[in-house]
């Protein structure tokens, strides 16, 4: 084949060892990165999510350069930017002698459907590379996930434990003798512990020019970049996981599920914009937790509770991405159909535990797990929010945010809108857990302890008014038949109270 390769590298692909580059030889390479509307435009990104990725594939494009890459990089401000991927291709295609294209699989159905078509469109060989930043292949969770009823991520997470040999003693036994450590991590935080704070990157003369051009360009879209504290190459990112590593992992499992006002990242790692761009590498990551693990400095619960996360959930949401296919995002098993209030883009609410998730993520563009699931998405479950319409809410406005990750969490854990594919039961609470896990109730205007009246938090009569709603669709469900005896032991008059509380709270919300 005469003329030079083309590797075009997307925006969530900044690991230097992209499968698309392993191995080759530079000088037989033209590597193509884009600043494109198309990818900035499909859902309203927050502010610092695009200058995160901007910034970051601005300095990966001269970390490629000096290992001796030829790095084709178009700008935003770009005259001839036509703003799209396949516009971009085209457009190289004319610029450089060009006999064939590679490219390591793009993360999501609507960039990989674009790819698939090049070939057909270019007249040219298209080399698709899977993407071997994941520990599970497509054909291991195709594998894993045959003839199985239901696809539990516990069992998923054991075999990937298996696969990479991941706190196993020498025998192949978990370490400790447990393979989950769950219930050691559910402590509830108290104000007066030393809490560990991330690093502060100072922006550099790059992401300086694209805070700038980001203020300009994207002034409509939401959140703020006041704050904008991320790193920006690998080696910033690996600070961070050091200082992570050192400072907060040995209480990650104990206050994992733990939440305070003020506090927006506890003992989080704070790591995941950087291992879903590229920066970071999950399983060297895993890797040196386990190692932190043997060499005394963090407890078995911190080690396997993160580890977890990064094999288990994380490799698990992309498995069911895949597995369930482009129309997943249609699925809506609850017929919950409210439109998203809008002080999801303001915080502006006096319910205090949603006004600081809330408020955090338009500041930060982060929020920890917890916030996530129990706040932001619990509040969406019981109040029969759109599942779409909260899904693009997540895919906007968190840094590290892509469908493959972002969709099966939103949709499939916290909306249940797959019907349980995911999650045995709803993630639905009442203002109770909250209580238990934070101090948001204690400077709410709300009364965590009342259901009913104008004090009450709206959380109490939302969650049994959830289960009201729903009984025909959840009524079945084993692991909610404790709450349901409850809801029916009620006598009819309160059942009858909560109703029209959560009835006039969901009238003057729309
Ligand atoms: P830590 O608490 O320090 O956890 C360590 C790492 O484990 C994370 O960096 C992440 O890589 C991984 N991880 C933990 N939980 C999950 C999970 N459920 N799924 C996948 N990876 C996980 N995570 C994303 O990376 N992108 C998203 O768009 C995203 N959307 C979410 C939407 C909802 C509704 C919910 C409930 C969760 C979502 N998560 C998402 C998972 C999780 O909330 C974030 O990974 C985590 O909060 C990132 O912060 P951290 O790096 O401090 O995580
Ligand atoms: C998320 C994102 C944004 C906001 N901008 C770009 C961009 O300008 N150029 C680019 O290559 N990638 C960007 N991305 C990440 C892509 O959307 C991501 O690579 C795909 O979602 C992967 O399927
Ligand atoms: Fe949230 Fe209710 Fe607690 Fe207020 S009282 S912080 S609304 S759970």
């Amino acid at each position: 084949m005469s003329g030079k390769i083309l590797i075009p590298i997307l925006g969530d692909q900044l690991s230097i060892d992209i499968s698309a580059l392993e191995g080759e030889d530079p000088d037989q390479y033209v590597l193509l990165m884009m600043e494109l509307s198309e990818e900035t435009a499909y859902v309203r990104h927050h502010k610092a999510k695009i200058a995160y990725i901007f910034s970051a594939m601005r300095h990966h494009a001269k970390a490629l350069e000096a290992r001796g890459w030829s790095v084709d990089y178009i700008a935003w401000s770009d005259p001839e930017n036509s703003g799209s991927f396949w516009g971009e291709v085209a457009r190289a295609l004319e610029r450089h002698s060009i006999g064939s294209i590679r490219i390591t699989e793009a993360g999501e159905w609507r960039v990989m459907a674009m790819i698939e078509n090049w070939e057909q469109k270019f007249g040219i060989p298209v080399t698709i590379c899977p993407d071997d930043r994941f520990v599970a292949t497509h054909q291991d969770f195709a594998d894993w996930a045959e003839g199985k009823k239901q696809l539990r991520m516990e069992y998923f997470y054991r075999e990937m434990r298996r696969k990479t040999g991941l706190l196993l003693d020498e025998d192949g036994n978990p370490e400790g003798g447990e393979w989950n450590y769950d219930t050691a991590n559910r402590k509830p935080a108290k104000g007066d512990l030393e809490i560990p704070q991330p690093i502060r990157f100072r922006p550099d003369e790059i992401t300086l020019d694209v805070l700038a051009l980001v203020a300009e360009q994207f002034a409509d879209h939401p959140g703020s970049l006041e704050q904008f504290h991320f790193a920006v190459t690998h080696e910033e990112a690996m600070r961070q996981k050091r200082q992570f590593l050192d400072e907060a992992l040995p209480r990650f499992g104990d206050y994992q599920d733990a939440m305070l006002s003020g506090q927006p990242f506890l003992w989080h790692s704070i790591l995941s914009p950087y291992i879903n761009s590229g920066l970071l590498d999950p399983l060297d990551l895993c890797r040196e937790v386990e190692q932190r693990y043997h060499d005394g400095e963090v407890p078995l619960n911190a080690a396997e509770g993160f580890i977890r996360q990064i094999i288990g959930w994380r490799e698990y949401m992309r498995g069911i991405y895949w597995r369930e296919g482009p129309d997943y995002v249609d699925r809506n098993f609850l017929e919950a159909q409210r439109p998203l209030p809008d002080f999801y883009y303001s915080g502006d609410t006096d319910m205090h535990c949603l006004a600081e998730a809330i408020g955090q993520t338009l500041d930060l563009a982060y929020a920890h797990h917890i916030q996530r699931l129990m706040i932001t998405g619990n509040f969406a479950l019981i109040a029969g929010l759109q599942p779409q319409a909260v899904h693009q809410w997540y895919l906007e406005i968190y840094a590290d945010a892509y469908e493959w990750v972002e969709l099966p969490n939103t949709l499939g854990m916290s909306q249940f809108a797959d019907g349980g594919i995911i999650a045995s039961k709803p993630y639905a609470s009442s203002g109770n857990y909250i209580n238990k896990m934070s101090d948001y109730c204690q400077h709410c205007r709300y009364d965590v302890k009342q259901r009913v009246g104008d004090d009450a938090c709206p959380f109490n009569a939302l969650y049994w008014d959830f289960l009201d709603r729903n009984q025909e669709k959840l009524g079945e469900n084993h692991r909610l038949a404790m709450p349901y005896r409850t809801w029916e032991g009620m006598d009819p008059n309160s059942r009858d109270e909560i109703r029209n509380q959560a009835k006039n709270f969901l009238d003057q919300l729309s």
